[in-house]
């Protein structure tokens, strides 16, 4: 048996030397000093030996077997090293190439757009309101005086949440999308005493859906009530708003309208930012672009709302935000603005 251990020995110790790379060495650790590797065997075979026979072996064994961990670790040092050598003298990292970009988000248009709206009219010192998108129909229509035969109350037009519900004070009656944020401001006066100078930004819902209408789309509505407020107040406050928002050049003028909440109802236009207002494709010759609707509110929609329409006047108005980051950003495409490419919104 010590033949059999010294030739064991001889064999690793050859085998070992010649070992190139860790896969053959683990290979070779595991042939020679496993739990069922050669070393084992010749131990496993000790129990037939007498005493003193087994001791002397037991010696030896033990000898070979510091031995073989010597030479392991040994050749563990030798073929990492020759594995590092290797890599040296392959292809090259080259450390001076620039690192992948981080491509940080971007605010989209719109919400920057829908900012600076409401933050020119914070500064003349509006507050701003919220409501729910999922709306009474009492609070989008009836409350703002659109009649019950108006065409915006269609099913074509709006988009009814199904199955009306009971709401306390109200009898059962159709839940819809708001069609408008006129509703948030109708809240407002229902729990705030006048005066009222508020704006009411957010998501509006229209069974819109072609080049120029998508189905969800983004408002802000303003309302000033208070005694004696003018039209001339609403001229002027909307044309500070124009110079603020599009630049201190523009013009701005007023006219005629017709909406169920105001009486009398205007429409305001702002010179041409393209061609200031001389006249070109996008404001069709005219030198002049549709930016919001307003008007003075309409007695029915203050009594709705508990404002005393004998005591208090008021002005309101409504702009879609998209329509207004198109102008301010030449963007003449409204689908790009709800397809989120990153390309796109990147660039404002
Ligand atoms: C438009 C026109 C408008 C209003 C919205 C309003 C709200 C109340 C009372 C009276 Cl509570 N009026 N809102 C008034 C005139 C026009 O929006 O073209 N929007 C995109």
């Amino acid at each position: 048996m010590k033949e059999r251990l010294k030739a064991l020995a001889q064999a690793a110790k050859t085998e070992l030397l010649a070992a190139r790379a860790p896969e053959a060495v683990e290979a070779l650790r595991v042939k020679y000093l496993g739990k069922k590797g050669e070393l084992s065997a010749v131990l496993g075979g000790m129990g037939k030996l007498a005493p003193d026979e087994r001791r002397a072996l037991g010696e030896t064994a033990n000898a070979v077997k510091v031995q073989l961990e010597g030479l392991l670790a040994e050749a563990v040092g030798r073929v990492e090293e020759l594995k590092l050598e290797a890599e040296l003298k392959g292809p090259k990292l080259d450390v001076t190439l620039p690192g992948r970009g981080r491509r940080p988000g971007r605010r989209h248009p719109v919400a920057q757009t829908l900012e600076d709206i409401v933050a020119v009219f914070a500064r003349l010192g509006f507050s701003v309101e919220a409501g729910p998108e999922i709306e009474l129909d009492w609070y989008n229509f009836e409350a703002l005086n659109v009649p019950a035969d108006h065409p915006a109350r269609d099913m074509q037009d709006t988009f009814y949440v199904e199955g009306g519900t009971l709401h306390a004070g109200f009898s059962r009656q159709p839940v819809v999308l708001r069609t408008h944020t006129s509703p948030v401001q109708i809240r407002t006066m229902l729990k705030q005493k006048p005066p009222v100078r508020a704006v009411m930004p957010g998501r509006v819902y229209r069974k819109d859906s072609d080049q120029t209408h998508t189905p969800m789309f983004h408002q802000v509505e303003g309302l000033l009530v208070d005694t004696k407020v003018s039209l001339a107040e609403l001229k002027g406050t909307l044309d500070a708003f124009a110079k603020a928002f599009f630049g201190a050049k523009v013009k701005t003028r007023a006219r005629p309208s017709f909406f169920p909440f105001t009486e009398p109802s205007a429409e305001v236009d702002v010179s041409c930012v393209f061609c200031a207002g001389q006249g070109c494709r996008v404001c069709k010759q005219t030198g002049w672009l549709e930016v919001l609707g307003s008007g003075m509110v309409h007695p029915n929609v203050f009594r709705h709302a508990g404002y005393d329409p004998s005591q208090v006047t008021g002005f309101a108005f409504g702009m879609g935000v998209e329509r207004l980051a198109m102008l301010r950003y030449g963007i003449d495409d409204l689908r790009t603005m709800f397809e989120n490419d990153y390309r796109f919104v990147a660039q404002f």
